[in-house]
């Protein structure tokens, strides 16, 4: 799984050290970290009626406008995905470290709530949260129906809910592609980074911004940084260490190696 250092273990004792003794750690996720839970990532090909579209195409305003019901439709389908899943050992892993270290803010890119499933509380959703519909033209909130939506495996057009205060169309309530980040999540996640001595970059290949300069932020700050990603990203040149793993194997062994009797004694 990983690499291991000349006296066998499994991790760098220098990495195992600088979590063990860090006083605030900041962890960043990305669509990697809950693939184990059977959400497709963005890098996984679409499929169904979405495989003729780039996922960053449709996650527009533009589309939106477009074509809401395809737009409205693909989060539907999305949303079935996410409530059918159940966090898997990485983010039980990331709920667990905020027991074993003094400060954790843990910072993500997903739209999903398995991080909160998991028992991760304050949460940064960067890129919004798929259980937080609005209206598009007058911003009300909105509230989805009890259960699951029952969506076709390859996905259908779903015409948007009118907005019962403007007659608007509702929209999910993420942050599409040419829209600002919300501006308190942005503000907390940028003082988090320059303000931790250890950030975890995990399951994110680190291409969409302005999310993928925290590391930097993160490491220009003095920070030591660590990703997990079994592929190359562009993180790779500036962490301190790479692990090549799948992010529910690999952080809940690092747990296990960094804090004695790790998750379980805490779990
Ligand atoms: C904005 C919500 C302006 C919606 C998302 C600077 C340079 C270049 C471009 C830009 C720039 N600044 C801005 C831009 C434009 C754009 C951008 O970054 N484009 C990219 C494509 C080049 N950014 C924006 O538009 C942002 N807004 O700039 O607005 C503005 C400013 C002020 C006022 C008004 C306007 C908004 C960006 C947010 C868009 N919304 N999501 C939705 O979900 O539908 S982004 C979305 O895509 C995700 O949230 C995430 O951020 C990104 C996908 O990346 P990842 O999460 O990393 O996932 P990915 O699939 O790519 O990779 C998965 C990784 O996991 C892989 O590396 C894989 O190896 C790994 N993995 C797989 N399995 C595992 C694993 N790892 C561990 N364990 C495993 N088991
Ligand atoms: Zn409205």
């Amino acid at each position: 799984m990983n690499d291991m250092n000349d006296s066998g273990a499994l991790f760098s004792g220098q990495m195992v050290a600088a979590l063990r003794h860090a006083r605030h750690v900041v962890v960043l996720t990305g669509a990697g970290v809950s693939a184990e839970s059977g959400v497709p990532t963005f890098r996984d090909a679409q499929t169904g009626l979405w495989a003729r579209y780039d996922a960053t195409a449709l996650a527009t305003p533009d589309a939106f406008r477009a074509d809401p019901a395809l737009v409205w439709g693909w989060y539907e389908w999305r949303r079935a995905a996410v409530m059918r899943a159940a966090p898997n050992p990485a983010h039980a892993a990331v709920a667990a470290l905020a027991r074993q270290v003094p400060e954790l803010t843990v910072i993500t890119q997903n739209v999903d709530d398995l991080h909160e499933r998991a028992g991760s509380a304050g949460v940064i959703h960067l890129h919004g949260r798929l259980m937080q519909p609005r209206c598009f033209q007058c911003g009300t909130p909105w509230r989805y129906p009890a259960g699951v939506p029952d969506e076709p495996e390859g996905g259908r057009r779903v015409t948007p809910p009118d907005c019962p205060r403007c007659a608007g169309p509702i929209r999910p309530g993420v942050v599409w592609f040419g829209e600002g980040l919300p501006a308190d999540e942005w503000q907390s996640a940028l003082a988090a980074a320059a303000g931790c001595d250890l950030m975890l970059a995990i399951g994110t290949s680190a291409l969409v911004y302005p999310a993928a300069e925290l590391p930097q932020i993160a490491v220009n700050t003095g920070a030591t940084l660590v990703q997990i990603n079994p592929q190359a990203t562009s993180l790779d040149g500036i962490a301190h260490w790479n692990l090549p793993g799948a992010a529910g194997i690999t952080l809940p062994a690092l747990l296990r190696a960094a804090f004695v009797g790790g998750m379980n004694e805490t779990a």
